[in-house]
């Protein structure tokens, strides 16, 4: 048995502390936010954390001090400060996969030691960054030529999921730090259009490809790898020896990178025990890298940093993560919230919700605890969202005035990276406005009172009470960055001690690859297939469509 699993032998939703919980929440029912706020002053500047560079306001969920308390008790009687001590000192926590969940190594210190099955782990993962800082060096300084001798000023990274969707967001949300002169380009869907789009305007010979997978056998990543290399050979006369100077790889997988035609010299490596959506602090950011330059990367995983030893150090009442992690099991188990939307009010995250759903829901969307057991309740809610104040003309209709309770993370920052007349003033004063609309909402008798004629009262009333969380930081920096990914990367975390999950695998995409590995020559092939009547009739009216050219 492994490490983690040791000590479980049933549902927490049997423990104490949730019946605890469930009682209290019961008794919290009736209570209103308007009515919780107003018997308690002080509540909205006790019930914040200024930490790390972060303020948390979660005064706004319904919730008491009382609630605080069972929550921590939970976590107690959850294990969550072994488990915590468990992942950073090297222990197999990733029990399905027997694997260490050590992506904090990537952002310790140089004298740091790690250790993972007795070796220490830290001098491999700075020798890596040193190879891409100085890679990064040539690449952004014109030293490395393409296959006519030309610098490089297209960067297209090839990769799916984890392997693509940090390095995505990490693009975005500091392109205020990049290099501008330098293109960058994301290729992840195995839909062709994904690729031709990406290439069509981008000259051969000044781009260079970084094929990212820590396996080398993705079938998106290798289909789109090949692809490119056709293309660039197609461009470049078909010398082969082209595709060393313009093809570079982060793997984990030395053979079939170099099978792929890419020199070991050209390879950065990580390791088993980062998962592909921790990875975006390894190699994975390459691309960040060449795009920010290697000192903002290094800031990048200082922020990373500081909110790791905060997580380690803190007391759970005091402590980031946790304190998201466990309102998230409150709103999530007891209060009948299943869905979480990430609202950044800082359009350069545009990609961060699309980030978080990832790292959310791949690592908690688990319906068996760590050995193997039913869950027993509810895990991993839903997280989606978009960018305010976008949000506010489209979804956030249904948030405020909708059936469904959904739990609401905004996400702000006190300093513009644009600073352009009252556009900054405009865009806090939204987001402060929300957090307050949603929690105290609109009365009957205050729509009421503005002469509004009876029969549209009731569309006019905004219920309120409903819970949110709001996030201030001084400004979108790469160490910001940092810090809000390893916030959630250990609410996360936090959630699956809870919950008893194991949040580092994801079997649960496995069967859909299976199933189109076997569907692939039965598109081209005559025979009938031998599935479901629905599956069956779906290849047979593709068939038909093709036939029909
Ligand atoms: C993430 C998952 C998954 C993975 C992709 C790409 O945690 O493991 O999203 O990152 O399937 O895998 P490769 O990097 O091996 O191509």
């Amino acid at each position: 048995m492994s490490d983690l699993s040791a000590n479980e032998t049933a549902s927490v939703s049997r423990s104490p502390a949730w019946d605890a919980l469930a009682a209290h929440a019961r008794e919290l029912e009736p209570l209103h936010l308007r009515a919780i706020f107003a018997a308690d002053p002080e509540r909205g500047e006790r019930l914040a954390l200024d930490a790390a560079g972060i303020y948390l306001d979660y005064s706004k969920n319904r919730i008491t001090d009382e609630t605080l308390r069972l929550l921590v008790a939970l976590a107690d009687e959850a294990g969550l400060r072994a488990r915590i001590d468990a992942m950073f000192g090297g222990d197999k926590v990733n029990v399905s996969e027997g694997r260490a969940a050590l992506h904090v190594a990537l952002r310790a210190p140089r004298d740091a030691v790690i250790e993972v099955d007795g070796g220490n782990v830290v001098p491999a993962v700075h020798d890596v960054l040193d190879r891409m800082a100085a890679f990064a060096g040539r690449v952004r300084g014109g030293a490395w030529r393409g296959h006519t001798g030309k610098p490089i000023r297209n960067i297209v990274n090839i990769g799916i999921g984890g392997s693509d969707l940090g390095p995505v967001m990490a693009c975005e949300a500091l392109r205020h730090y990049s290099r501008r002169d330098l293109v960058f380009r994301f290729v992840s869907n195995v839909d062709a259009t994904d690729f031709v789009e990406a290439t069509r305007d981008l000259a051969a010979d000044e781009t260079l490809f970084i094929v990212s997978s820590k396996t080398f056998t993705t079938q998106e990543t290798m289909t789109n790898a090949h692809s490119a290399r056709d293309w660039l050979l197609a461009a470049l006369g078909g010398d082969v020896s082209a595709v060393a100077k313009h093809f570079v790889a982060v793997s984990t997988n030395a053979e079939a990178v170099a099978a792929f035609g890419i020199a070991t010299d050209n390879m950065f490596g990580f390791w088993d025990w980062v998962g592909g959506r921790y990875s975006m602090d390894s190699a994975i950011g390459l691309s960040t890298m060449l795009a920010i330059g290697p000192e903002h990367f290094r800031a990048m995983l200082s922020g990373f940093r500081a909110i790791d030893e905060h997580f380690r150090a803190a007391p759970f009442d005091r402590n980031l993560p946790v304190l998201m992690g466990l309102l998230g099991v409150w709103n999530n188990n007891f209060l009948g919230a299943p869905t979480v939307a990430v609202l950044p009010y800082e359009q350069y995250l545009k990609r961060f919700p699309a980030y978080l759903q990832q790292l959310t829901m791949e690592s908690n969307g688990k319906h068996v605890r760590a050995d193997g057991t039913p869950a027993g309740c509810e895990t991993g809610p839903v997280y989606w969202g978009e960018p305010g104040t976008n949000g506010q003309h489209s979804f956030y209709q249904l948030i405020h005035q909708g059936t469904r309770r959904i739990a609401c993370d905004f996400i702000a920052f006190g300093q513009p990276l644009n600073p352009l007349g009252v556009h900054h003033d405009l865009l806090l004063a939204n987001v402060i406005a929300q957090g307050e609309a949603l929690a105290f909402g609109k009365t009957a008798d205050e729509v009421r009172a503005e002469g509004t004629p009876e029969w549209l009262v009731p569309h006019r009333v905004f219920d309120g009470n409903r819970a949110s969380n709001t996030l201030l930081l001084d400004r979108l920096t790469p160490a910001a960055l940092g810090k809000l990914v390893a916030l959630y990367e250990h609410s996360v975390f936090t959630q699956a001690a809870i919950w008893g999950i194991d949040p580092f695998d994801q079997w649960g995409v496995e069967l859909g690859k299976q199933l189109a590995k076997r569907i692939v020559p039965e598109l081209s092939a005559s025979d009938a297939p031998a599935h479901d009547s629905s599956t069956n009739a779906l290849i047979r009216r593709v068939r038909a469509l093709r036939a029909r050219g």
